[in-house]
């Protein structure tokens, strides 16, 4: 049991959730390294979402609304850290949800598939072995993609995953947006919108401003979307990402 008044206690919960999904079964033993890294980057950016995170969050948010088929990917890692927050993004952006990891197995997909279904998700995608398709010039089981999901999608969000992926779906004429706390990942300099923050912080404030959007109507306002997108330099927004590293 972790002590509220730790100083550390935000920092403490996020560990012991990767720690018991791993000791559920759903998520790879590498993933907790993966977390690791994660960590270390969320301390030198202050674990706070910046400005710069806010404006690819936004950017994200008008690209996934401007989208005619959108899919949010999820792994081991984001499924224990962020799953209700996922679905809550899935609502408010009609969004469909896959799972597609890189440590695949039957019994992970298994209990990832009914996390989804006990939380009211029936509708998960890239579950189904044989209808799967799987994607050119990749070798690993990250190839996976639901024929509906993944495979038709013109917008995908694919947090906190290995760079091989991005770089093939970009080149498959998709956009490709990440979350990513490391400005320097090959996934993050290869997508076309990439959110430097944490998925726990950054999957609810997509949420929030989705939901802003709809409640003033501009979510249906594709010039006050494209515009957003227009205005975004995923180039520039690393490079301030980088910037608000502070290593004193
Ligand atoms: O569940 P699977 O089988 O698909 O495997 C997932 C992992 C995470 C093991 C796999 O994708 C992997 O090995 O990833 P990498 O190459 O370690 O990359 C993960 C990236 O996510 C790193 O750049 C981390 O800095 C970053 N990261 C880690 N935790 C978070 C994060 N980014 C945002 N939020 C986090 N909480």
């Amino acid at each position: 049991m972790i002590s509220k008044t730790h100083p550390r206690y935000q920092s403490l919960l996020l560990r012991d959730k990767v720690k018991n999904a791993f000791k559920e079964g759903y998520l790879a033993d590498t993933g907790m390294i993966a977390h690791g890294r994660g960590e270390t980057f969320d301390y030198l950016i202050g674990e706070k979402t910046t400005e710069t995170a806010k404006k690819a969050c936004e950017a994200a948010v008008a690209t996934i609304l401007l989208a005619e088929n959108p899919v949010l990917s999820v792994n081991g890692n984001t499924t224990a850290l962020a799953i209700d927050e996922i679905i809550e993004l899935a609502k408010a952006t009609d969004s469909k949800i896959e799972i597609n990891l890189f440590y695949r197995t039957p019994e992970r997909v298994e209990i990832i598939t009914r996390m989804f279904k006990e939380r009211g998700w029936e509708d998960i995608l890239g579950t189904n072995e044989e209808e799967l398709a799987y994607i050119d010039n990749l070798n690993s089981p990250r190839a996976t993609a639901s024929r509906e999901g993944s495979y038709m999608a013109d917008v995908m969000l694919v947090p906190l995953e290995d760079g091989d992926r991005a770089e093939v779906l970009v080149q498959n004429g998709k956009k490709i947006i990440c979350i990513d706390l490391n400005p320097l990942s090959r996934t993050a300099k290869m997508s076309t919108i990439s959110i430097v923050d944490n998925v726990v912080r950054a999957v609810p404030l997509m949420t929030k401003i989705a939901n802003e959007f709809k409640e003033s109507g501009k979510d249906k306002d594709r010039e006050f979307l494209e515009n957003i997108v227009n205005n975004f330099s995923n180039e520039q927004n690393l490079k301030d990402s980088l910037a608000s590293i502070k290593l004193k």
